[in-house]
């Protein structure tokens, strides 16, 4: 267990338990936690260590057993399953290089199978596509049509019969590396971890705040955003429960496509980029029309340049960007719309796209609760490169990369208000 942290809706999990029961087996549940995760602080661990002390509960009672072992899968997990004899080895899946390297390390060394289930997107990753796609429309029309098959309910765990023996006492002390540690700090004041206020706080948007998702999900000075995301990125609620939720309520098709456009199509379109894409987090990742018209505009005139550490205090010239990253900062999270002119001033405010692109990846992996995500660098490949976007009319530094300002946030909603509302909230 890596990406998809939790005991209900985890079709890898259901796997492993249908297996261990065909074969009269124990189930065991382990999570590798490594110290340096990159990009993740602090806070990102304590917001990820209460959901797994939360999981090791739940487990607990479906008698399946859970164990945290402090080191990297492909250095511990090799040696642990000799131990303890396992049978087979089962993981969720993640398109990003870091869990693909560490997957590809262990397969050389494993004496057991290891089955993969994709238990993030609705429809797996490598059935709606085997190719990089261009962008929503490429993609949109493959899980249209298989998306019925997908998104059904999803059964429940159940109470393995079987039991399981704990590895024998001379197991090195960091197999019984059972303690998850219990602070019990917030990461963040407006969140609350874990897999039973992931499932509290998604029931509470369909029911709640869906209906006016539309009207309100581009105004970062209404709360019309779902704020899942942490949830979904540490896996604590299933994107497919969330969509069948959602699917299944009363409200008006419009406004349930609207939510699913980005919960379903936008969110697997991310995984694509990252899984087909190895340069995903670099400018060798852009279309070739985005890098070629950022070449032409390489030696423009910037309007200002600014450090990184410039950037991270939230100390350039306009007002608008700097709330947007004390926002940021002190929240962990930032509203879709300004993350698309958060990322798109850094492009303009460096010396070139690869400056560009190293910083906003830094801030938004540092800062972000939901960061570290296919989504973020998908959105930030997005916002500085043009992936899954078209050519707009050519400008400096941009070229022909889809331009945003202040003045085009000042006639979607109230700048001065949310500057304001951000700065007096510190
Ligand atoms: P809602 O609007 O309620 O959407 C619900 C869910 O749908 C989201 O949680 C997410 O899983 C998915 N979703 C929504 N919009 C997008 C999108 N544009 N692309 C992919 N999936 C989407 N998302 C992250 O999860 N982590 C990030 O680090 C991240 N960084 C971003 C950086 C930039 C520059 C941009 C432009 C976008 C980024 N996004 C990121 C995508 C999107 O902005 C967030 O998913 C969304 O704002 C999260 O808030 P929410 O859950 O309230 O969104
Ligand atoms: N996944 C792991 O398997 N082991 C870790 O130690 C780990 C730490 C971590 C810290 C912050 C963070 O945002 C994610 C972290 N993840 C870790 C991965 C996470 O569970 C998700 O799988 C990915 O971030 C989503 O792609």
């Amino acid at each position: 267990m890596s990406r998809d942290q939790r005991v209900n809706d985890n079709w890898a999990l259901l796997w492993a338990q249908q297996e261990a029961l065909i074969h009269h087996k124990g189930l065991l549940v382990v999570f590798c936690m490594i110290p340096d995760y990159p990009g993740a602080t602090p806070r990102h661990y304590s917001f990820m260590r209460k959901g797994l002390r939360e999981l090791q509960e739940k487990l607990n009672q479906c008698n399946i057993g859970f164990r945290l072992l402090e080191q990297s899968p492909e250095v511990i997990l090799p040696q642990f399953l000799d131990t303890i004899d396992a049978h087979l080895l089962v993981s969720d899946f993640d398109p990003l290089r870091i869990k693909q390297q560490w997957k590809k390390m262990l397969i050389d060394r494993l004496k057991v199978p290891l089955h993969e289930v994709d238990t993030h997107n609705i429809v797996p990753a490598w059935i709606i596509s085997d190719k990089k796609e261009y962008g929503a429309y490429t993609l949109r029309p493959k899980i249209k049509r298989v998306l019925d098959d997908y998104l059904t309910d999803i059964p429940a765990v159940q109470l393995h019969p079987f039991n399981w023996n704990n590895p024998p006492p001379e197991a090195p002390e960091t197999y019984r590396g059972e303690r998850v540690a219990s602070q019990t700090t917030e990461a963040y004041p407006w969140i609350q971890a874990g897999e039973a206020a992931a499932h509290l706080a998604a029931v509470n948007f369909v029911q709640q705040r869906l209906a006016t998702y539309t009207k309100a999900r581009n105004n970062p000075c209404l709360d019309g955003q779902s704020g899942l995301s942490p949830y979904l990125h540490f896996g604590q609620l299933s994107p497919q429960r969330l969509a069948w939720m959602v699917s299944r309520s009363a409200l008006p098709a419009e406004t349930k496509d609207a939510f699913l456009e980005e919960l379903v199509v936008r969110r697997e379109l991310a995984d694509n980029f990252c899984y087909y894409e190895p340069a995903y987090d670099r400018v060798a990742g852009f279309p070739d029309w985005a890098r070629k018209t950022l070449d032409q505009h390489r030696n423009d005139q910037r309007a200002a340049v600014y450090s990184l550490a410039e950037f991270e205090n939230g100390t350039t010239h306009e007002m608008l960007w700097n709330a947007c990253q004390q926002d940021l900062v002190q929240s962990g999270k930032l509203h879709g719309f300004l993350r698309m002119y958060w990322a798109k001033k850094i492009l303009e405010w460096t010396p070139d796209p690869e400056t560009a692109l190293e910083y906003a990846i830094t801030l938004n992996d540092r800062y972000s609760l939901d960061g570290r995500d296919p989504n973020g660098y998908t959105g930030i490949a997005w916002s500085l490169g043009g992936v899954h976007d078209r050519a707009w009319r050519e400008r400096a530094v941009f070229g022909k990369i889809r331009y945003m300002n202040e003045a085009g946030c000042r006639r979607k909603f109230d700048v001065a208000g949310y500057i304001d509302t951000v700065f007096n909230q510190g």
